[in-house]
């Protein structure tokens, strides 16, 4: 008999509440929902528990303020941290993610030493790269979530320009998430014709350009935190890549090992995402424009793990 899968929810807050009903509505298993603020995973986990009859989700929902309750966690979702502020940028977030990703990392290793982890929290190039650091799990097992969310912005703000189906456009965000995230135009489709043949180059940049700022479009909007729905659902179908074995080509936070001549750090790039966790770094021809845009974007990520 198959097991449940056990998925572990690291972080209680907009996101993590939003991944454990997502969890349940797409059945991918048991999940525990972990914070260290009292009665948040709680209430949550009761809340979600009163969902689960109305929409018929059979899962164990545990809300806790214990990290040994991971225990045996096949995927973990971290997004324990403070969100951006309005004014706020995801550098500040460093030294304070950095201390609670550390914390983290060491419930991580200890309770959940066999699980595929994804990173949401920001900064997130650096906060993935300090968990892999922490937690010395391999490198096809420690990701970052951005390239999903930021590819889905990208096709969302195109499909809405062309009043297309949203799956009709394929397109990749690559590079770290941040204002220098790389619109890969060159790879972008809409039902197979290149995006540069249904759109002039004015509307392209403009596009991009609201893809590079969306995070911050939804601060100054929200007020009081950042996006979550759409970070939430990111996360969840890099899960369900890695958990049904889907081996989907998604834009991930990936530790780069001389691919696209970058080395030493994690950088959106194109991956294979299966139940190896993450099989393969593709290599894709990129203009000279889109490489040296990707190179920019690796220093700057290499900037903030100096930092760390
Ligand atoms: O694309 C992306 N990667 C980004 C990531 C998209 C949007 C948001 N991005 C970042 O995710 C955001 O800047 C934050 O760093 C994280 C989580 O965002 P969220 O909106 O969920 O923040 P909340 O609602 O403040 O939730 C964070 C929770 C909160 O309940 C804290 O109590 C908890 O994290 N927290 C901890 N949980 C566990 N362990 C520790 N040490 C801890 N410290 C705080």
């Amino acid at each position: 008999m198959a097991k449940r899968k056990k998925i572990a929810l690291i972080g209680a807050g907009q996101i993590g509440g939003t991944l454990a009903l997502l969890c349940g509505l797409r059945n991918l298993g048991d999940v525990v929902l972990f914070d260290v603020a009292e009665g948040t995973p709680q209430g949550k986990a009761l809340d979600l528990s009163h969902l689960a009859p109305v929409f018929g989700c059979d899962f164990q929902l545990l809300g806790t303020n214990n990290i040994a309750d991971i225990k045996g966690a096949d995927v973990c979702i971290v997004t324990a941290g403070l969100p951006r502020k309005p004014g706020m940028s995801r550098d500040d977030l460093v030294k304070t993610n950095a201390e609670i990703v550390r914390n983290v990392a060491r419930g991580i290793k200890e309770h959940a030493p066999g699980s595929f982890v994804i990173v949401v929290t920001n900064p997130l190039d650096a906060m993935v790269y300090l968990m892999q650091r922490e937690t010395a799990f391999p490198t096809s097992h420690v990701v970052g979530m951005a390239g999903v969310l930021d590819t889905a912005r990208y096709q969302a703000f195109l499909a809405q320009e062309l009043n297309v189906s949203v799956s009709s456009v394929s397109a990749f965000v690559l590079g770290g998430h941040g204002d220098d995230m790389v619109p890969v135009r060159s790879y972008t489709t809409c039902g197979g014709i290149p995006i540069e043949r249904m759109l002039p180059k004015e509307r392209l940049d403009a596009i991009e350009k609201r893809v590079r700022g969306a995070g911050g479009e939804v601060v100054a909007l929200l007020k009081t935190g950042s996006a979550f729905y759409s970070p939430a659902a990111s996360a969840i179908q890099m899960a369900e890549s890695y958990l049904f074995d889907q081996k989907r080509v998604l834009a991930v936070a990936a530790y780069c090992q001389g691919q696209y001549g970058i080395k030493g750090i994690y950088l959106g790039v194109p991956v294979i995402l299966g139940a190896g966790g993450v099989e393969k770094v593709l290599e894709i021809e990129l203009t000279d424009a889109e490489k040296g845009q990707l190179h920019e974007s690796a220093k700057r990520v290499e900037e903030l793990i100096r930092i760390l």
